[in-house]
């Protein structure tokens, strides 16, 4: 299955990976170069060699999907994958008025006072997002990342294109087209946001009645990152395909930067100690016809049953 492939870049990566340092020093083994085939047919490619949150990846998707990239959408259903980001240009403001946070990732990491002032700090940054309409727009804002790039890529005439659904309506009327391309490179915007897209664009490809799409994601985080890129590229292609009246195909998931933190190191290795196990399936709501009207409650996993999740710090 993918989740065999998945397993096998690990390996690739711990046997043959150069050691190279990064922007937030914390060190990787990186390759260049990589690429995984998911058969969306076989199941649905959520890996169950540790337990990933299936409602973390749907609630984010669906917020890029909204062409939101304000985080207090996330924290409203309990996500806090995104917070880091945004709290990092709150305490760098002029607005911040707490004990210096600079270098929080790795202090937090290191000296357990300053991380109970970090998590102080990062409480009342959510609670201001989630309370307060004015903060939230200066500090809830991640800036131009992939749901506005998506949704509403401005264009130099002031105007905006809706890749997203211009996309959608192009399958539908010229499955066949070799342009089925969105991109969430913008390089004018690259210096506005918070993180430059990781997954930088996509294509789709329509043949024998199926849907594939293929991504190119510039740099990736094998461990945290790379599941949730997996799982969110196949739940947008279930999407897709459902609108399109068309069968999933193939997810291929092309990696430039490809790496494992060395302080993720042990937990891949307990993860490729593990066998893995049959995989879920997904169930839409049948009711439900548009991509855009998908929420939450529209969509299920069933038959996940997964080894214990594998915690490990994310570097910010
Ligand atoms: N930075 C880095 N260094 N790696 C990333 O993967 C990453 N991903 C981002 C933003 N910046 C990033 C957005 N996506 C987690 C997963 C995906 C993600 C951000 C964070 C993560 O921490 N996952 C945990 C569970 C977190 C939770 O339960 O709240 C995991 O164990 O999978
Ligand atoms: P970079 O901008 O220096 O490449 O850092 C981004 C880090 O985040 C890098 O480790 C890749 C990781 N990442 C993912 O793997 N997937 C994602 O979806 C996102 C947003 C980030």
């Amino acid at each position: 299955t993918g989740e065999q492939a998945y397993l096998k870049l690990c390996e690739e990566v711990l046997e043959h990976g150069t050691i190279k340092g990064d922007r937030t020093n914390t060190g990787t083994h990186s390759l260049f170069g990589y690429q995984m085939r998911f058969d969306l047919s076989e199941g649905f490619p959520l890996l169950t060699t540790k337990l990933v949150p299936f409602r973390l990846i749907a609630s984010e998707l669906l917020w890029f999907i909204k062409g939101d990239s304000n985080i207090r959408y996330l924290l409203e259903h309990n996500n806090n994958i995104w917070n880091e980001w945004a709290f990092k240009k709150w305490i760098e403001s002029e607005q911040y008025d707490g004990p210096d946070m600079t270098d929080f990732g790795r202090r937090s990491l290191l000296d357990e006072a300053f991380n109970a002032q970090y998590r102080e700090q990062m409480d009342r940054f959510k609670q201001l997002v989630l309370t307060d309409d004015g903060f939230a727009k200066r500090f809830g804002d991640l800036g131009s990342v992939y749901g506005k790039q998506w949704r509403a890529w401005q264009t130099t005439t002031n105007q905006t294109i809706d890749q997203l659904n211009d996309v959608i309506e192009t399958i539908k009327v010229n499955p066949d087209s070799r342009r089925l391309i969105v991109s969430a490179w913008n390089p004018e915007d690259v210096p506005n946001m918070a993180l430059p897209p990781c997954h930088t664009m996509f294509q789709f490809y329509v043949a024998d009645g199926k849907l594939s799409c293929q991504l190119y994601q510039r740099s990736g985080d094998i461990f945290l990152g790379v599941p949730f890129n997996i799982a969110s590229y196949a739940l947008l292609t279930h999407l897709i395909a459902h609108e399109c009246n068309l069968k999933v195909g193939d997810f291929i998931h092309t990696l430039g930067d490809a790496h494992i933190y060395s302080n993720h190191k042990e937990q891949v290795l307990t993860q490729l100690s593990r066998e893995p196990k049959s995989l879920p399936n997904l169930k839409l709501n049948p009711e439900k016809k548009s991509v855009f009207d998908f929420e939450m409650e529209d969509l299920a996993l069933e038959g996940y049953d997964p080894h214990p999740s594998i915690k490990a710090p994310v570097a910010v």
